[in-house]
């Protein structure tokens, strides 16, 4: 089968390279072992980075007004090695519920459904997929084809139900464009039978990382705040669909503007317009430069109404590049243009997403070298303090020999009382970071939002809403601003500590690293900020609807704070650790040398002969830490090299 599989392949480059990464990763690992440099936390360091290279998703979204062609669109780009649609794709409604495709090893090929119902409740999307019952569940016969389309087709299902019903639902509206929907009787409107549904389909793409959101209608937007604060804005890449038979309506103008650019430029990277259908302007009646130049023509007023550069447009036809893949015909699949469009795709998405991975890699992998290089440092300077001490005892007598063994002695008691220090420490910092959960611990959050929701139904007015909606971001800003501060006093108290250790005990050192919740603040101004712009919408929209809808949207601004917590919480553990844990490490080998000293010094003390063979040992043991200096630095390199190995660009069929 001849086909363009830019896209296809690229990304399969990307997932061996993220698999060669794995490797180099548990290689340096394995060594670490072996070599006994492990310890309980390194483990846990690499299997969590490990986890995450191999649970990295590439998420692109498909968002238009219906019948534009998003699934023909996706059928087209990633499956047609199917053979034939895998979504339903026809004209009307087919696509009645936001759609992912994905796949996850521990579950059967499946779709799992979630009824509409649940829109009458509490609770978002998100925190729905924690509870397996509240969704149906329809098992994938992956080798008969049409019971497979006949399960995916449970997407398209509608059902009629009173207008009231709809309106608890939050979907109906006078003036909301679901109204044609409406049947001829009248009090009764059709909706869609699923709130949400999840795809789980070993196809190899998948298999590697993509995930694939399919949105509905552009009404969808208004009414699912998940698929707008959360789905949209995560996703790596949105193509945004437009369609040559319909032009650009004001909707989409909105939607495009409100939901997926916004002020900010940047955004704009990883969204992609198309400008699909182009097969309508076929005609056979015509020159195909004609043809081209009227192409060319919507693409240039598509971009304008939509303030983009022409070549931020791409015109393809989803429909015959599907039919030219399957038919393995080269010549269709040329003129359909989709080529070009996978080839923008895949720059926009996979060297973004790899420089990504790779820069934070590179960087745990440096923490962890930067430990373990800390403790063979200590460990060679013990050793060179043992050696120069022997050495100078050579031909010394008994009384130098003990004379050195209390002077040790006295060393070794004057650390352990300096210890007492070190352990009073060890309190203030448990103390310290007891009152930093509790500034961003999820405990705080859930009262925060607690609180918020009972005032929210107090007063289903804009203005208690809008109050209570304020003072819950001012809130979180509150917790985050007094956690910063807790960080600095952190900081500052192990900074002084490491100083204190360095003079007086001849420790290493270290600057401990800052911490910063800029980017948390971040994200919390920035969904504070897409608050503000969806509230009058949502407000104005769905009128008799508002209130179960603002309960549902404040349900999604509270499970994106809750997660900006989560990655929060994460992070200052490792933080925390980060800036204890060499100070631990520094005094349990010091501690440890003093100890050997003492012994070989009692040793030469009881039998003089031992000297030269303690000095040979030691030599012995100095030269082994050497070599594990250098081998510890050609696995570092080996993992770097992967980091930096040019892209590999596959050579596949570039029409
Ligand atoms: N002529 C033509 N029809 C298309 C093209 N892409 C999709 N369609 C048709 O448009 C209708 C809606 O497509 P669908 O993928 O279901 O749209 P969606 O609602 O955006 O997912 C279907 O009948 C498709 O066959 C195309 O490139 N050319
Ligand atoms: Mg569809």
């Amino acid at each position: 089968m001849v086909q363009s599989r830019e896209l296809a392949a690229r990304f399969e480059a990307y997932s061996d390279w993220r698999r060669r990464l794995s490797a180099g990763i548990s290689g340096l690992h394995e060594w670490l072992s072996q070599q006994e440099l492990a310890d309980a936390q390194t483990d846990l360091q690499v299997q969590r980075l490990l986890e995450r290279l191999h649970q990295d998703k590439l998420v692109v979204a498909f968002v238009a007004e219906f019948s534009r062609g998003k699934s023909e669109l996706i059928n087209a780009i990633f499956f047609a090695d199917f053979g034939q649609r895998l979504l339903p794709s026809a004209a009307g409604r087919t696509t009645m519920c936001p759609t992912e495709l994905l796949y996850d090893p521990t579950r059967p090929p499946s779709i799992r459904l979630l009824p509409i119902e649940t829109r009458a409740r509490d609770g978002s999307v998100a925190e729905f997929k924690n509870y397996a019952d509240e969704w149906v569940t329809l098992t994938l016969d992956l080798s008969a084809a049409d019971k497979m389309s006949q399960a995916l087709s449970q997407v398209s299902q509608t059902k009629r139900v009173p207008i009231a019903l709809a309106r608890k639902y939050g979907l109906y509206d006078e003036a909301d464009v679901l109204a044609p929907l409406s049947a001829a009787d009248e009090g009764s409107v059709d909706i869609p039978c699923w709130r949400h549904a999840v795809i789980n389909f070993p196809h190899p793409l998948l298999q590697q990382g993509l995930v694939i959101l399919d949105t509905p209608g552009l009404n969808a937007i208004g009414t699912e705040p998940e698929l707008t604060l959360s789905l949209l804005p995560n996703a790596h890449a949105v193509l945004f669909v437009l369609a040559a038979d319909a032009g650009v309506t004001k909707t989409d103008v909105d939607v495009w503007r409100n939901h997926l650019v916004g002020a900010d430029p940047s955004t704009k990277e990883g969204r992609l317009v198309i400008l699909n259908k182009i097969d309508g302007l076929w005609d056979d009646l015509k020159s195909s430069a004609d043809v081209d130049a009227e192409i060319a023509r919507q693409v240039r007023s598509c971009a304008q109404i939509l303030s983009l550069p022409p070549a931020q447009v791409f015109a393809v036809s989803a429909q015959k590049a599907l039919l030219a893949k399957v038919n393995g015909d080269d010549a269709l699949l040329g003129k359909s243009r989709l080529p070009q469009l996978e080839q923008a795709l895949s720059k926009e998405l996979i060297p973004a997403k790899r420089e990504i991975v790779g820069t934070a890699t590179r960087g745990e992998i440096k923490a962890l070298a930067l430990t373990v290089r800390a403790i063979l440092d200590a460990r060679a300077a013990g050793i060179q303090e043992q050696l120069a001490e022997l050495r100078g005892l050579r031909g010394k007598n008994h009384d130098v020999v003990e004379h050195m063994m209390e002077r040790i002695k006295q060393e070794k008691e004057l650390f352990e009382r300096g210890m007492q220090r070190y352990t009073a420490l060890r309190n203030v910092f448990t103390q310290h970071t007891t009152a930093l959960y509790e500034s961003i611990g999820l405990e705080t959050l859930r009262d925060a939002a607690g609180e918020t929701r009972r005032r929210i139904e107090r007063s289903p007015f804009t203005k208690g809403v809008r109050e209570a909606m304020s003072e819950f971001f001012e809130a979180i800003r509150t917790n985050i601003e007094a956690s910063a501060q807790k960080t600095g006093e952190i900081h500052d108290m192990m900074e002084a500590m490491y100083t204190r250790f360095a003079s007086e005990h001849g420790l290493e050192a270290f600057a401990p690293p800052p911490f910063s919740m800029l980017k948390y603040q971040k994200e919390v101004d920035r969904l504070e900020r897409a608050y503000n712009v969806h509230f009058n919408t949502l407000w104005n929209m769905v009128s008799k609807a508002k209130f179960s809808l603002m309960k549902r949207f404040f349900e999604t601004i509270a499970i994106r704070v809750k997660h900006v917590f989560d990655i929060a919480n994460r992070d200052l553990e490792s933080w925390l650790r980060a800036v204890m844990a060499p100070l631990e490490t520094q005094v349990r080998e010091h501690h440890l040398q003093l100890r050997r000293r003492l012994e070989s010094v009692k040793r030469i003390h009881r039998a003089s002969d031992e000297l030269e063979e303690r000095i040979a040992e030691l030599e012995q043991t100095e030269a082994g830490l050497r070599a594990q200096h250098n081998a510890l630095k050609r696995e570092i390199a080996a993992i770097d090299a992967v980091i930096d190995q040019p892209e590999l660009v596959p050579l596949a069929a570039n029409a």
